[in-house]
Order: structure tokens, then sequence, then C-alpha cells
């Protein structure tokens, strides 16, 4: 009765927010309730959008920036204010470090408490604290703003290079009412939020003019080719060109690690040999050795194909820059490649396929051993084997030894099915990956896991249970960071600073919420155990018993330890 007789029905900022990330389809919240949000949670949830509560925000966070990769709509996390909105931080900031598309939303309280620093519960700036860290960073300071602040939030979360957006909703917003057609107008739904951005016809002719002089050309993909899902012609440009490639780690896959044309195998020599490397959605960060000696010839000549102009000249000289957008520029550059223009040198390949095989050949004689107790290697022959018949899969994975041999020893063979550390080298990605990936997908999920790796995301083994997702979590257990052996250099009681309980059982931690653990011992146990946990299709938790002499400091990257001329005490 009372809308007919001109009272106008009355909406709040609640209803709001969930009516906007419904209208832009962002149908899945990761997150942890509190203090103001609780209500957004089960409002959200009450509406049909999906709601994965955490036991912490990092790993919430982790969930919905691996759900931005993987479905490049930005993915939702939310978190209560002040110690939840920093646990979600880490997060965010290693979205935006990776260039994963996420939206961190955030209950805040009273502003003008705050801004007097006048002690409020949670009292933080937020959306200062947060600019550091992310693509950009709001806050919405009235309700008719919230369908402007996400959609603002959307675009800068998904255009160009994608990132960590942090968007402040304080508790009096989310509470504050408005007449309900005044809401209605105010909502935004984003059109085209992340727009192709064509390549300049003159880039593409310059880029194809210096692979055409290419004797010994090399395509790196990395994972903006992986997120760009513009897989069918970056598979036709390289094999119609001929050209070997190297994929980065979260780009294993995009062309099957088997395909002739892989350069993996023999990463290093290629690396240095190439006279003309084309850079594919990869950055010529440390992960490359910055593109500079040892590692790489002074000589080569670069093309880098990248959405980001700044990217260009990052670390050294490119000689064809194509900026724009994946999917158009390898459409432009086949669209304009004449048949035969690039030739790479016989010679080239063959050198790369001797070396591949020289190296394929160590391997399998690593994978065949059967060390006891078992090391990384002979473990990982277990899981290979399990995995072979099963591409489908998503491997997430994580730890120095646990990270570094995994990549190399497990073949990926369909696109955007390994998720890992990435860019920053960090660890706690493991079980907020794994749950996102599961999320999504509805598809299996073996995280693969170093022991310390595991240990900053481990409580949402709960989490996964709750849920009820197909999600096995295999955890390598040397009993320490890189090894379990060092020792207390004082020769007291404590254990050394990288030792961890070498005889944890970890399977435990899965029984205790109803999922299944395993604890494997030998490579069979292991295989069994996979095969069976896969099967059930039910969460489980294989402890993997490895050699805690196995592993080496820092697993490849001891290097980058800081080295001193003078030795240490001790
Ligand atoms: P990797 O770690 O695999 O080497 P990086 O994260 O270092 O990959 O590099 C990815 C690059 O891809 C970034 O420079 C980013 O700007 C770029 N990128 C991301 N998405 C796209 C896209 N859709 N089109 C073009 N470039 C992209
Ligand atoms: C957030 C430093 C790099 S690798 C690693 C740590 C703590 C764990 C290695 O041990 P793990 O693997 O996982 O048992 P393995 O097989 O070699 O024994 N804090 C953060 N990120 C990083 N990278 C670190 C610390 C680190
Ligand atoms: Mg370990």
């Amino acid at each position: 009765m009372a809308n007919e007789t001109n009272v106008p029905s009355i909406t709040n900022g609640f209803h709001l927010m969930v009516d906007a990330l419904k209208l832009n389809d962002l149908e899945t919240i990761y997150g942890v309730a509190g203090i103001p949000v609780t209500d957004l949670a089960r409002l959200a949830q009450a509406n049909g959008i999906r709601y994965i509560g955490f036991r912490h925000e990092q790993s919430a966070g982790n969930a919905a920036a691996i759900a931005g990769y993987l479905t490049r709509k930005p993915g939702i996390c939310l978190t209560v204010s002040a110690p939840g909105f920093l646990n979600g931080m880490v997060a965010l900031a290693n979205a935006t470090t990776n260039g994963f598309p996420m939206i961190q939303i955030s209950g805040s309280s009273d502003r003008a408490t705050v801004d007097l620093q006048q002690g409020d519960y949670e009292e933080l700036d937020q959306m200062n604290a947060a600019k550091p860290f992310t693509k950009a960073s709001y806050r919405v300071e009235r309700p008719e703003d919230i369908g402007i602040g996400l959609a603002r939030a959307i675009r800068a979360a998904l255009s160009g290079r994608p990132g960590g957006v942090y968007l402040d909703v304080p508790a009096s917003v989310l509470g504050a009412t408005l007449d309900a057609e005044t809401a209605t107008r105010s909502l935004v739904r984003v059109v085209d939020a992340a727009p192709r951005q064509l390549p300049a016809q003159e880039s593409v002719h310059r880029a194809l003019e210096v692979l055409a002089k290419a004797e010994r050309p090399l395509i790196i993909l990395g994972k903006g080719a992986a997120y760009a899902q513009a897989d069918a012609d970056i598979r036709a440009f390289i094999e119609e060109t001929g050209i070997p490639f190297l994929p980065m780690s979260m780009a294993k896959g995009l062309l099957p690690d088997d395909h002739p044309q892989s350069a993996a195998a023999a990463r290093s020599y290629a690396l240095a040999q190439a006279d003309v490397v084309m850079l594919i959605g990869a950055r010529l960060n440390w992960l490359l050795g910055h593109g500079k000696s040892p590692q790489w010839s002074a000589t080569t000549q670069f093309v880098q194909l990248d959405i980001a102009a700044t990217e260009i000249d990052s670390n050294r000289a490119i000689a064809a820059p194509v900026v724009g957008d994946i999917a158009s520029s390898v459409s432009a550059l086949l669209a304009t490649l004449e048949p035969g223009q690039i030739r790479p040198q016989a010679a080239w390949l063959k050198e790369l396929v001797q070396r591949k095989q020289h190296n394929i050949d160590r391997m399998a004689s690593h994978l065949a051993a059967n060390p006891d107790p078992m090391d990384f290697y002979s473990a990982l022959g277990a899981i290979k084997g399990v995995l072979a018949d099963k591409p489908e899969i998503y491997v997430v994975n994580e730890g120095a030894n646990a990270l570094d041999i995994t990549r190399n020893v497990i073949d990926m063979r369909l696109p955007r099915k390994r998720l890992d550390s990435g860019t920053w080298g960090v660890m706690g990605i493991g079980m907020g990956y794994a749950i996102g990936a599961a999320v999504v997908s509805g598809k299996p999920v073996v995280a693969i896991e170093g022991d310390s790796a595991f240990g900053f995301s481990g409580m949402e083994i709960e989490t996964i249970c709750r849920y009820h997702l197909p999600i096995v979590t295999v955890i390598f257990n040397n009993g320490g960071i890189y090894r379990g052996d060092d020792v207390n250099r004082n020769g007291g009681a404590d254990p050394a600073p990288t030792v961890l309980m070498k005889d944890a059982r970890y399977e435990m931690l899965s029984e205790a919420f109803g999922g299944v653990g395993y604890h494997a011992v030998s490579p069979q146990e292991l295989a069994k155990a996979l095969d069976d946990a896969l099967a059930s299709g039910k969460p489980a938790l294989i402890n993997c018993a490895i050699d805690p002499t196995a592993g080496t400091e820092s697993g490849h990257i001891g290097n980058l330890n800081p080295q001193s001329s003078i030795a240490q005490q001790k």
C-alpha cells in the first residue's frame, strides 16, 4: 500500500553494493566476515552471489586474485576494517605485481573519528594505506556513489595491465538509506572494461622485419600471454614461423610442454645463444636475469609484445616494441606475416634438439632412481605418472626446491593450469589459489607444496573441507625451509632458523576436518594415494616424507643470497 501513495520505497548501501556486483556479473565473493561487512556477506549470499568464507584474509585475497586471472573478471575479496584490511593487502599487492585483476572491498570505521585519530574501533586510513600497493585506491563516501565507485574499480582492475584495486566502504555508507529510484539510477554496468588496444601497423612490420633477419630466434611466453586467452593465434604464429619457444612458469601449457618446438629443456642454452628474442607478455625482470649477462648475450635483439608501454626498455633496449593487447597484436602479426618470411636456421633448431635430449635423458635417470627416503625427483616422478592422462587438472605450486623441481618435472598440456608463486616468489598463495581455481572451474586441483610454504595458508584446509572442494594437497615434507638438516650454530636446544618439525603428521589436519589424509613414504604409496584421492573427488592431503638433505639452499636461486667477502662468524 505504501508504494501506491507516493512514499518512495527505501534501500540502503548493503543492497546497493550487492546490486552493483550482480549487475556487473561479479558472482563470487571471497572473504572473512565481521563488523561492518557481515550483513553484506549475508545479503550477497541471499541474493545468489556465492560467498566463500576463509580463515584468513590473505587466502581470501589470493583466491580472488587467481579467480581474476582465470576468468578475466576482477576477483572480489571482502574484508573487515584495519587488521582484516591489512591481512588482505598482501594478496592485493601480489595481484598488482603479477597483473591479476582483483578488487578488495573493505569496510572501514567512522571517517570523522579515523581522520582525527580519536581511536575508533579498528581505526586506519585504509584508502591511503592501500595506495602504494595497488593500481588504484578509491573510497565511496555516499550510498549513491556505490555504483560509480564499483564501476571505477572494475575498469581500473581490468584495463591495460590488470592489477589490484582497493575500494573503501565506510560502515556509515553501508548503513545509509536512500530512495530506491535514485538508487537504481545510480548503478553502472561497465561496458567494455578491457577495450582492445590495437598495435600500430608500423610496429607490427618492424617486429616481423627484425624476426626475419634472425638466425637463432626464440619466443618467450609469459603469463600476460596466458592471461590474454589468445591461445590459438599464439600457437599458429609459433607453428607457422617455426620459432622455438620457452614458457615462463605460468605460461606452461599455453602450448603443450611436449611440443616439438619447446626449448624448455634447453633453457639456458637457448637464452644465451638466441640472436633475436620475442617476448610475448613476459617482463625482463629477475626471472629472466633482467635480459643481461651472464645469462644473455650483449648483442641479442628484442621484440616485445606488451600492453604497458612503460614496460618497453625497462631493463634493456627493445629493437621492436609492439604495444597493444596480445590478442590484437598476435592477430596483426599473423595477418601481416608473409609465407616463408621468418625461417630459423636449421643448425639452431638442431642444436636445441640435441641439448634438449641430453637434459631429458638426465632428468629421466633422476626420476627413475628410487632412493629411500624419497627425494624431490622420485616423488615428482610418481606424481607425473598419475597426472599424465589428466591434463585438465590445475597444479598449484609453491616452495623453494618444491617449486623449482616441480616446475621442471611436471609437464602442462593446457593453458592456465599452472598457478604458482609468480613474480614475487611469494609463499602463502597455495590454498587460496587452489580454492579460487576449484571454485571458478569446478575442476580438480593438485597443490604441490613445500612443508614451509604450506604453513602460510594451512588453516584453509578447513575451508576446503567445509566447501567440499576437489583439492588434493601434496606436502613435500623435508622438515624445513630448503632442507631439514641444518644445525643450531650455538649448540643450544633450539632448532636452526630453517628447521621445521621433521615428523609432523600434516595429513591429520585434513582428517581433523573430515577430509582424507595419507602418509606416503615411497613413490608407489604416493602414486596410489594421489590416484585414490583424485578418483574420490574429495578433499585430501598427502604428507610425503622427503629426505631432509635432498634440497639445496634457496632452490635454484641461491645466488640471490647476499654474498660477502668476510667469512661468517661460526
Ligand atoms: P612472467 O612472469 O610469466 O614472465 P610477467 O608477469 O612478468 O610474466 O609479464 C606479463 C606481462 O604481460 C606484463 O608486462 C603485462 O603488462 C603484460 N600483459 C598482461 N596482460 C596483457 C594483455 N592482455 N595484452 C598484452 N600484454 C599483457
Ligand atoms: C611471504 C622466503 C622462500 S622459499 C621458502 C621461504 C620461507 C620456503 C621454502 O621451504 P619449503 O620448500 O616450502 O619447505 P623446500 O622444498 O625448498 O623445502 N615469506 C614469504 N615469501 C617468501 N618467499 C619467503 C618468506 C621463502
Ligand atoms: Mg621444505
